[in-house]
């Protein structure tokens, strides 16, 4: 048993690092291996591992803290015997060689061979160079991710691909702009120093020719002595040419500025990718709005609850949150079941059908003559009849006269489902929010049956008595929001239904009949319905239709 120091690698050229992720509690056992923090420099970041198993006694740092090679980050107790052999200097030793490593990773070359000099063209020459894997120190590497493919114009400096190792995600630069004739690796392949990953066809011209010769030489010489390029690379030398300094392959975290402009360090990538999730759409919550793998996993909860609820197909789903106590005094409210289940439905009925509303008006004052009348008489009975049971009967003899309209797509949306029944959803404001049900067989029922049925189910509605299979079985759906005001809207077809019919508050217009204008009660109606049914010509019809069956009562059947 014995007690080991974690200790921050030789952080090279990079002096102070910050500690931005702790990714383990003292007092924990840790494994081998295991990501104790990370680390980051202003130019990479680093994932500082465990090398014994044990008990992590000591967390010696907190996010924040700036730390130096050599500093002390955590203490373990119980090492295992077997690692516990090693002393203190040769821990360090070997976070220095990983260190060294890493060092390496950031500052290493990519090697640009020049291949051919297949073309002269008026003292221009074009060549084809092979971009290779550049000495990252780490060994074996996984490509994750080609940025470019065969045919782009690539700048200097542009990534090329993306390489994964045990230790760090590097994406490896074009070390001179040219135009992009094979790509030579794939996704999932295993690449390590010198394998060959991208062929680029490079122009260069007459006046080049000094600077082509010194490129080679450079080259050659870098070619001879690596640890002279890293060198050049790692000290940043003002006499380091354009080309060491674009061939540096940059640690995902360094290159802010990269066209995914995503801030992650190779642990929360790699987890990503385990998880499927976009990291475009994942916020970060790390120092400078760095990705941390609580974040990821956060997303993922969030949307598999949104999957659960439903929501996911909200148009809502990637929208920020936004705190508007910022602005000023706030309350939350939570939404009632009821309105939750309708803004599910009203969201996949928006997104999945193509809405077109068609609007006419109907003369209703003959109607509104007669309904005043029997209304009256029905009041004796205990029934309130409003306009509406007459829309239900109405809109019957419309779906009878254009069946396309009682009709639902089938999953596919590849046929109609036509139906020979008619039953009429209705929508009905409570409290707690809307719910539609339905008056079932409308077509068998007459109009006062309808106006008492109506009565009931509303009644039921507002005591929140209504049962799943009151609301179940509609064919088309009516909105009216006569009672309250308007002139018109544009309602939400209810899916599988095709189409609804919204009606607004009648009002007396002058109407030009016979060469004078008459005083006429007029109802605005709007009819929303899916485009993939039903076509702009059908749907003017059928308002037509209900039109005169409303301006004309002898054409409803009581
Ligand atoms: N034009 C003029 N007056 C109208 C009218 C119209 N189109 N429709 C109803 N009225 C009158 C009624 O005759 C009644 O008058 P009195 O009070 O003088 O008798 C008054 O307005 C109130 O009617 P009502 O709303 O109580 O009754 P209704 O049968 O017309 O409607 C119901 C019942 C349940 C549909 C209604 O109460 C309701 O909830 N409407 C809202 C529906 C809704 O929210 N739709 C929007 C959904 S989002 O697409």
């Amino acid at each position: 048993m014995a007690a080991v120091d974690i200790v921050v690698p030789d952080l090279g050229s990079d002096g102070k690092a910050e500690v931005i992720e702790i990714l383990v509690q003292s007092g924990t056992q840790v494994s081998k291996d295991q990501i104790i923090v990370v680390l980051e420099s202003d130019k990479a970041t680093l994932e500082i591992p465990c090398e014994f198993e044990g008990v992590l006694s000591e967390l010696l740092v907190k996010v924040g803290d700036q730390v130096g090679s050599g500093d002390l980050l955590a203490r373990l107790e119980n090492a295992e015997q077997k690692t516990a052999k090693n002393n203190n200097s040769e821990n360090k030793e070997s976070d220095q060689t990983k260190a060294g490593d890493a060092n390496a990773k950031k500052t290493a070359s990519a090697n640009s061979e020049v291949q051919t000099s297949p073309a002269q063209n008026f003292g221009q020459t074009e060549k084809t160079i092979v971009e290779s894997v550049p000495d990252t120190g780490d060994g074996e590497a996984e490509l994750i991710e080609i940025h470019v493919k065969v045919g782009d114009e690539v700048q200097q400096d542009s990534i090329l691909v993306v390489l994964e190792s045990d230790k760090a995600t590097l994406e490896i630069p074009a070390s001179r702009s040219g135009k992009v004739t094979k790509i030579l690796v794939k996704p999932g392949d295993k690449v390590k120093h010198g394998v060959a990953l991208v062929e680029l066809l490079v122009t260069e011209t007459e006046k080049n020719t000094e600077v082509k010769n010194e490129t080679k030489s450079e080259t050659k010489s870098e070619e001879k002595s690596p640890a002279a390029r890293n060198n050049a690379t790692q000290t940043n030398a003002p006499s380091a040419t354009a080309k060491n300094t674009a061939n540096i392959p940059k640690t995902i975290s360094e290159n802010f500025s990269s066209n995914k402009n995503i801030h992650a360090g190779p642990a929360a990538r790699r987890l990503a990718r385990e998880l499927g999730v976009d990291l475009s759409k994942v916020q970060g919550s790390g120092p400078k709005d760095r990705i941390l793998k609580d974040d990821i996993k956060a997303y993922v909860k969030q949307n598999l609850n949104k999957v659960a609820t439903g929501s996911a197909s909200s148009p809502l789903f990637d929208l920020p949150e936004i705190d508007f106590s910022k602005f000023g005094a706030v309350e939350t409210q939570a939404l009632s079941r009821i309105k939750k289940v309708s803004a599910r439905n009203l969201s996949r009925s928006w997104v999945n059908i193509p809405h077109v509303t068609q609007f006419d008006e109907a003369d209703i004052t003959e109607l509104e003559a007669f309904r005043k009348e029997q209304a009256e008489t029905l009041k004796q009975q205990g029934i309130k009849l409003t306009l509406l049971a007459f829309l239900v009967k109405a809109s019957v003899g419309a779906l009878k006269e254009f069946p396309a309209f009682n009709a639902s797509l089938d999953k596919n949306a590849e046929n109609l489902i036509l139906k020979k029944y008619f039953n009429i959803g209705v929508a009905v404001d409570t409290p707690d929010g809307l719910v539609v049900p339905v008056v079932k067989e409308a077509n068998n029922k007459s109009i006062s049956d309808i106006a008492k049925e109506l009565a009931l189910l509303s009644e039921k509605a507002r005591d929140k008595k209504l049962m799943p299979q009151d609301m179940q079985g509609a064919c088309f759906s009516i909105s009216s929001l006569g009672g309250i005001g308007g002139t018109a809207f544009t309602p939400i077809v209810n899916w599988p239904e095709v189409a609804i019919l919204g009606v607004s508050r009648s009002s007396m217009k002058p109407v030009y009949i016979e060469q004078k204008f008459e005083p006429r009660l007029i109802l605005p109606l709007s009819l929303s319905y899916d485009h993939r049914v039903i076509d702009g010509a059908a749907a003017a019809r059928f308002t037509r239709y209900l039109s005169e069956i409303l301006s004309d009562i002898r054409k409803l059947s009581l």
